[in-house]
């Protein structure tokens, strides 16, 4: 694989700025974003007052801890537009969450807010060993989710040509790479392993492509699943990770030179680990729920956000940022099953350890008589097929997981292409059991 490494020169001043200056920035910017949210949002005037706090109390970082959470319910409360912080003649773009799952979540930029998403995202993409000049093929959804259009800014701000390809089409996005030859792609890892089959089926060698890097984000994978990737396309892979309500892609990013976890860019998103029981700030290294403050938004300043991420913060190493470890799932992907807590993650772990299995799968939970029944939906690559292969491997993964995990699951190897595709986000749980 090519050397991707920054050259002297390439970084912004900050990311390799002392910790103190870091913290002095921090501070600074900290203490007017408290002061601006409480001034111009309702909900945020409430609820520090209902905790019997006031910006003026921000004397030090860790004088954070007192001040409340706020959690995607209050967005939902708060629907449109009532979390907004700016006259609405003042937006540029909005952003929704789908929605499937409930009420949509919305948020929204000011022109300045569009710029610095673009910087970091620049920042993201540079970290992953893009260049001015080089061209991207984007496959990132556009629309309401902020993958598609983030990295579009991102991208514009770095110097790249992009191609917006966009998710869905997988014959034309593999037509498109070796057309175009793109040194990047972003795209989620589930739906890069879609476009892998795709170069299987069109008898094309992806190792052949002009790739040099991958940079995969807004769902959980594996280091497991980075050795897939890379070897198969013989191209780097980096994680990159963000959300809609702290800004979308380019929260923080990994460093192709290090591949080490994510360096949050923290001169405008401030993280915390809390436990999620109790609330209490971690400190560095334990692991806990993700949670962030903005630090120079405007049009949609947040305070203390509860992500659900589940992660740790570690010192920086490539940058001077902190990073955060790959995160392992989010709370509300946690199964419990008779007593023990695990992630897809961990099966991902385990099923990329099996040879002949195929990188796809799906969890489905039942709860047939009284007790809940996990089966992991995976299939077999396509030169493994026999049946009699096929039971074994099962039989090898249920083996790893009962070991590895701690549960029993029953594994169902499919043939190839059995399991379910995506073209954005994976499903990875199907959950059909009763409400208790
Ligand atoms: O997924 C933003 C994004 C787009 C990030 C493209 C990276 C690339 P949301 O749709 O609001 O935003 O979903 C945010 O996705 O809280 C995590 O649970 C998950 N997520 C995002 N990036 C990662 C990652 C975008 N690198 C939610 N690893 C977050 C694990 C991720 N989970």
């Amino acid at each position: 694989m090519e050397d991707l490494s920054p050259r002297p020169g390439d970084l912004d001043h900050i990311e390799t700025a002392s910790r103190d200056e870091i913290a002095a920035v921090q501070l600074e910017r900290m203490k007017r974003s408290l002061r601006h949210a409480y001034d111009n949002v309702g909900f945020y005037k409430a609820s520090f007052d209902a905790a019997g706090m006031h910006p003026d109390d921000l004397q030090t970082l860790a004088d954070l801890a007192k001040f409340p959470f706020t959690v995607k319910q209050d967005l939902r409360d708060n629907y449109p537009f009532d979390m907004l912080a700016v006259p609405r003649g003042k937006l540029r773009r909005v952003h929704a969450s789908s929605g499937t799952t409930g009420q949509p979540t919305v948020v929204a930029y000011t022109e300045n807010d569009l710029k610095v998403w673009g910087e970091v995202v620049a920042r993201s993409l540079r970290a992953a060993g893009l260049r001015p000049g080089d061209m991207l093929h984007n496959a990132y959804g556009y629309g309401l989710f902020t993958g598609g259009l983030g990295i579009h800014l991102g991208a514009d701000a770095l110097g790249l040509s992009t191609v917006p390809v966009s998710g869905g089409m997988t014959e034309r996005q593999v037509r498109l790479i070796r057309d175009f030859q793109p040194r990047g792609i972003t795209v989620t890892p589930s739906y890069a392993l879609s476009i892998l089959d795709e170069y299987a089926a069109a008898g094309l060698d992806p190792r052949e492509s002009s790739l040099a890097v991958g940079i995969f984000g807004a769902e959980p994978w594996t280091n497991a699943m980075r050795q897939e990737i890379e070897t198969a396309f013989d191209m780097h892979a980096v994680d990159i990770y963000g959300l809609s309500e702290v800004m979308g892609p380019g929260v923080a990013n990994e460093c192709v030179e290090t591949k080490d976890g994510l360096h949050v860019w923290e001169d405008h998103f401030y993280p915390e680990i809390i436990d999620p029981q109790t609330g209490e700030v971690l400190e560095d290294g334990q692991e806990g729920e993700l949670v962030f403050t903005s630090l120079t938004k405007e049009a949609f300043p947040i305070i203390r956000y509860r992500t659900r991420d589940l992660t740790r913060l570690l010192p920086g190493t490539a940058r001077s940022m902190r990073r955060m470890e790959k995160v392992t799932g989010r709370s509300d992907d946690m199964i419990i099953l008779r007593g023990v807590n695990l992630f897809p993650t961990q099966i991902e772990e385990q099923l990329m350890k099996v040879e002949g299995l195929a990188p796809h799968f799906q969890i489905e939970l039942s709860r047939p008589d009284r007790l809940d029944v996990m089966r992991v939906r995976t299939e077999a690559t396509a030169d493994a097929a026999t049946d009699d292969d096929r039971r074994r491997m099962g039989a090898e993964l249920e083996a790893r997981i009962k070991r590895a995990v701690g549960v029993s699951a029953r594994v169902e190897v499919a043939e190839p292409g059995g399991v379910e595709r995506s073209q954005g986000k994976a499903v990875r749980i199907i959950d059909s059991r009763p409400a208790r």
